[in-house]
């Protein structure tokens, strides 16, 4: 499901389930295009697409783990620290991720360059097809936006060229975010001030990555994220 108003990128979310589970899961998405706190959808775009479970790849949940953090500067303090190892550009993918808007995907960043490298960077990199495997209803109680970053980033991180990923929420009121790094989801809460507007994610990509194949299978590989198989 995506939605948008006025041009405006709202919401979009992605689910792979049984057949019969179909049209309970497409009412679900569609209510939660209209209930967005960025505001109402104006149109609503949902997709339904038939898969064998022999187009499925399995991978492992990225491991979670809390940092004691307490403000936004101290988040940043964090992902630096978690980024430098890898990339002379940490600050650039701090700064970026901080000041985009309104993507509806997520910026790739040569780790090597500190460059774009997505074809469109208004745009960024939309991951789908991708869902939790194996999770039970206890793990994730009432927080739906971690259940699905959990899913997105364990999807993510199963790819080799990608080093990292660093993400706020778009939600105003949503201020947990988190650096996802060596398969460990480092959860940040106070990554933003309550209200803020911002929200994006960007993926830190190893030098001499096929750009291309990395697009293809963060949007179109079919991914079931094992919940039983946690790091
Ligand atoms: N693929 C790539 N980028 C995406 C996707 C996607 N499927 N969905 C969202 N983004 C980008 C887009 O730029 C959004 O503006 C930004 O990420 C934030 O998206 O453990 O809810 O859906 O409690 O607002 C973190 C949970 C929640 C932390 C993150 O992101 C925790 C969240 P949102
Ligand atoms: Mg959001």
């Amino acid at each position: 499901m995506r939605s948008d108003s006025a041009g405006q990128h709202i919401s979009g979310a992605e689910r792979i389930v049984r057949e019969h589970e179909v049209p309970a899961v497409c009412a679900a998405l569609s209510e939660r295009a209209l209930a967005h706190p960025k505001g109402m959808a104006e149109n609503t775009f949902i997709t339904v697409e038939a898969l064998a479970e022999s187009d499925i790849l399995h991978v492992p949940s990225v491991g979670v783990k809390e940092e004691a953090v307490q403000s936004p500067s101290q988040a940043r303090d964090v992902i630096e620290e978690l980024l430098r190892p890898m990339t002379a550009y940490s600050q650039v993918v701090i700064e970026g991720t901080f000041t985009a808007r309104n993507m509806r995907g997520a910026m790739l960043i040569a780790a090597d360059t500190g460059k774009r490298c997505e074809p469109d960077a208004q745009r960024g990199v939309r991951v789908s097809h991708m869902d939790a495997y194996g999770a039970t209803e206890e793990e994730f109680k009432g927080k739906d936006a971690a259940r699905e970053a959990i899913v997105l980033a364990s999807k993510v991180a199963a790819h080799p060229d990608v080093l990292a990923e660093v993400c706020v929420s778009d939600d105003p009121a949503y201020t947990t975010g988190y650096v996802c790094i060596d398969d460990t989801y480092h959860r940040l809460p106070h990554i933003k001030e309550p209200g803020s507007d911002e929200g994006a994610r960007a993926f830190m990509i190893k030098p001499g990555a096929d750009i291309e194949a990395l697009i293809d299978y963060l949007e179109n590989r079919a991914v079931l994220v094992d919940f039983e198989a946690e790091q």
